[in-house]
């Protein structure tokens, strides 16, 4: 097999909410190796699969979704998600159980299932709240993490079959919650199938996702890689739901993962009205031509403008004698340097505060890990932030290093330096 994935068995023919197969591709990254397929030192001269990826727009109801979905076994095979530790997320995630219990009344004898409950940090605040919880995920190393911390959790993959196994076993959740999965997921409609089965006529279903609206705007084409095959906007995932009888009646947005959409959805007769936010972003969507081929021209050509920009400016600091480094060895930030083709000749190592990636190399780009600690240590002039959507966090923790003159190079939307 060549080391360049090009057969078609992986391409999407049809599209995975509407069934029509009329796309246009509008976004091409080249193909690169899964970005959280981080190398050991041994494996740096060994094989290194690689797989198309690149984003295309269904004409019939505009998602946005990838060209070719690899195979979670073949994506997954040496890699572990670490849950982002980062008190970002987790003071998101408190934030979310306590306005969620509160809005909906859910009560102590309530249950609340997570489906994609990675490690339980989500489940943890419910569970602080006083409620039941219930975690679904497939993934058995963070379910047993889960477990550890006392959370129920089914080490499975979601399907509508396993939710009618927990509604035949009697439970029957209150309310539903789906952070970072659906975008994930192959067969949404099975999907819908499980919740419209789970759910009770006055039930809801919470899912969040990064929001196809902040992608296009912020030109975040670093959050395209393989584990996201759909790139969700609300005309699409209204349709989606109105195939099972359901509907969206809420949307919050939030700045989480550089744009994300936080969607409230209930069985089409409950007793939710719709609100004026969700009226009003069905209305941008309109308004930006989601469902014309305009925005997507529009992005692409900018993002591309972008990494342009980025390498020349790398190696203007290059010539210049500075030295440059990255911050954040994230799924997104392999994307970037992949696509951009930046090796360690212009970035020379990145810093991370996970052990797991640690003394690892960037998968395609081969460029060296380390604790962050080696940004103290080795002071370099730059430092390119390969994890913006962290940047508050970050700058803030590496104080010392802007102190002695050390900057941040922000990629994303466009290069800028802090
Ligand atoms: O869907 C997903 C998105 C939404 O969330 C997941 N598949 C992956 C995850 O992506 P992410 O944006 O949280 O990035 P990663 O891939 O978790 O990478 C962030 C990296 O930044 C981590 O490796 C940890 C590192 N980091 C650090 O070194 N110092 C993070 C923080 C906050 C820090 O202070
Ligand atoms: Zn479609």
């Amino acid at each position: 097999m060549s080391a360049r994935e090009s057969s078609d068995e992986f391409k999407v023919k049809v599209c995975r909410i509407c069934g029509e197969g009329k796309f246009f591709n509008f976004l091409d990254l080249h193909s690169m190796p899964v970005p959280n397929g981080f190398v050991v030192k041994e494996d740096l001269g060994k094989f290194e699969q690689q797989y198309p990826l690149a984003v295309m727009a269904c004409e019939t109801c505009w998602l946005v979704q990838v060209t070719h979905v690899v195979p979670p076994g073949r994506m997954f095979e040496n890699y572990l998600y670490i849950p982002s530790t980062s008190t970002t997320m987790l003071n998101h995630f408190n934030s979310m159980a306590k306005s969620l219990v509160k809005q909906f009344d859910i009560k102590p004898s309530d249950v609340v299932m997570d489906i994609g409950s990675n490690d339980g940090t989500l489940l943890s605040f419910f569970r602080q709240e006083g409620v039941q919880v219930l975690g679904v995920d497939p993934a058995a190393n963070l379910a047993h993490l889960a477990r550890m911390k006392g959370i129920n959790t089914i080490n499975a993959l979601f399907s509508s079959k396993l939710a009618s196994d927990i509604v035949g076993q009697g439970t029957r959740p209150r309310l539903i919650t789906a952070t970072n999965v659906v975008a994930h997921m192959s067969e949404l409609h099975d999907f819908c199938k499980g919740v419209n089965s789970l759910l009770d006529d006055q039930g809801v279903l919470v899912t969040e996702f990064p929001y196809c609206v902040d992608m296009l705007q912020k030109l975040e084409f670093d959050t395209i890689y393989h584990e996201h095959l759909s790139y969700i906007s609300l005309l699409p995932f209204s349709q989606l739901m109105a195939k099972f009888k359901m509907r969206i009646f809420d949307v919050q947005r939030n700045p989480v993962h550089g744009g994300t959409a936080r969607v409230f959805v209930c069985k089409e007769g409950a007793r939710y009205q719709q609100t004026k936010e969700l009226e009003k972003c069905l209305a941008d969507e309109r308004a930006m031509g989601l469902q014309t081929r305009k925005p997507y021209i529009e992005f692409a050509e900018k993002v591309q403008q972008n990494c342009v920009a980025l390498v020349k400016y790398l190696k203007e600091l290059k010539a210049a004698g500075k030295r440059v480094v990255g911050y954040g060895a994230s799924a997104k930030g392999n994307v970037l340097l992949n696509y951009c083709k930046i090796t360690p000749d212009l970035v020379e190592y990145v810093v991370d505060s996970i052990p797991f990636k640690q003394w690892r190399f960037t998968p395609g780009t081969h460029i060296p890990i380390y604790p962050e600690q080696k940004l103290q240590d080795d002071r370099p002039d730059y430092a390119l932030l390969l994890a913006w959507n962290f940047q508050e966090e970050i700058v803030a923790k590496q104080a010392a290093f802007r102190d002695r003159g050390g900057k941040f190079i922000v990629p994303i939307p466009t290069v800028t330096t802090i």
